[in-house]
């Protein structure tokens, strides 16, 4: 209740009515009032007029374009920043930018994704007021084939970005999740608008559960957020887009100079898929043989157990 409270709020320009709020959350004035001071307890900090209403002054989690501003470290990436409350997916939204001429590192954050978008069709949930939701459009002077690169040096920069956030160590199971305690607290999804020969742009969507408590029913094996992993931490979304962006800052010009090779070493160190007993289903069989690397174009290399390698391009992994 209390997120939907926030939501309303956020949306609201100026004031909102205490009526307003109990008819539109279907809950008594004196709940609404109860809820305020929760709010307050919390940190946020709301103007109450009389005949006027609520209104939100001071939003500690918000991590709208000006807080995010005020973190940022960077040299280009998050430069530009496009911040929704609410949005289909931020990877469309990007995709538009993109096509109409964003500059390179340009950044669609929304508090909020109707339907956040997985690998292979798959949907992200993206609760409003809780996670970190957003793309990053690159443009990067490589040919096509070596996009998916960028998907390992993303889950590196993830993964950095959680450690220097929280102290908390998480692990890369290939290609794009980043696990807590073997949950799933950061999903990857790397899209491209391309020439055959040449790249036009390359969104890279980004979804980490920084804030939530809970999950839906089917998510809460497999799902966790820093919170839930720090002992009920809360952290600020723009203090950790803001670290983020300079972790990925730095690998994405190291790689743009130096090539793959120091992303690939790095991106080896932070996962646990190699070395392992693995079963990677594709879309066509399943395989279970033992992950021995990656080359040089991010792809597993899977040595079954006749001792024949066989390479994955996309392929969901399980221990
Ligand atoms: P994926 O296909 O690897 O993971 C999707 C699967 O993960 C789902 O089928 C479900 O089992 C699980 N899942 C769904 N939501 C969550 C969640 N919040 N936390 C943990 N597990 C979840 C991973 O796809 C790529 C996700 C990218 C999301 C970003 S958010 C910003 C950008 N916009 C957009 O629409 N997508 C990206």
């Amino acid at each position: 209740m209390r997120s939907k409270l926030l939501q309303l709020l956020r949306q609201t320009n100026g004031y909102i009515s205490g009526q307003e709020i109990s008819k539109q959350l279907g809950i008594s004035r004196t709940a609404v009032w109860k809820h305020m001071e929760e709010l307050r307890k919390n940190g946020y900090e709301l103007e109450a007029v009389p005949r006027k209403g609520y209104r939100l002054l001071n939003d500690p989690n918000r991590a709208g374009e000006d807080e995010i501003k005020a973190k940022l470290q960077t040299q280009t990436l998050g430069q530009e920043i496009i911040y929704k409350n609410e949005v289909t997916s931020t990877q469309e939204e990007a995709h538009e930018a993109a096509r109409k001429g964003a500059a390179e590192g340009t950044i669609i954050v929304a508090d909020r994704q109707l339907k956040g978008k997985g690998r292979l069709g798959r949907k992200w949930e993206s609760p409003p007021g809780s996670g970190l939701w957003f793309s990053l459009i690159l443009r990067p002077p490589i040919p096509p084939q070596e996009a998916p690169q960028l998907t390992l040096l993303t889950a590196v920069a993830v993964t950095e970005a959680v450690t220097e956030a929280t102290g908390l160590q998480p692990q890369i199971k290939w290609p794009n999740d980043i696990l807590l305690n073997g949950k799933k607290v950061a999903g990857i999804l790397t899209e491209m608008q391309s020439d055959p020969d040449r790249i036009q742009a390359v969104i890279v969507g980004i979804g980490i559960n920084i804030n939530q408590m809970e999950f839906p029913e089917e998510l809460s094996d497999i799902a966790t957020s820093l919170k839930q992993e720090s002992e009920g931490t809360t952290y600020s979304r723009a203090d950790f887009i803001a670290i983020l962006l300079s972790r990925y800052e730095y690998w994405y010009h190291h790689y743009l100079k130096h090539g793959f090779l120091d992303v690939k070493k790095r991106w080896e160190a932070l996962t646990f898929t190699i070395g392992k007993k693995i079963k990677a289903t594709t879309v066509t069989k399943t395989l279970i043989g033992t992950a021995v690397g990656i080359t040089d174009d991010g792809v597993l290399l899977l040595k079954k157990e006749d001792g024949e390698i066989e390479h994955i391009y996309s392929a969901d992994i399980s221990l």
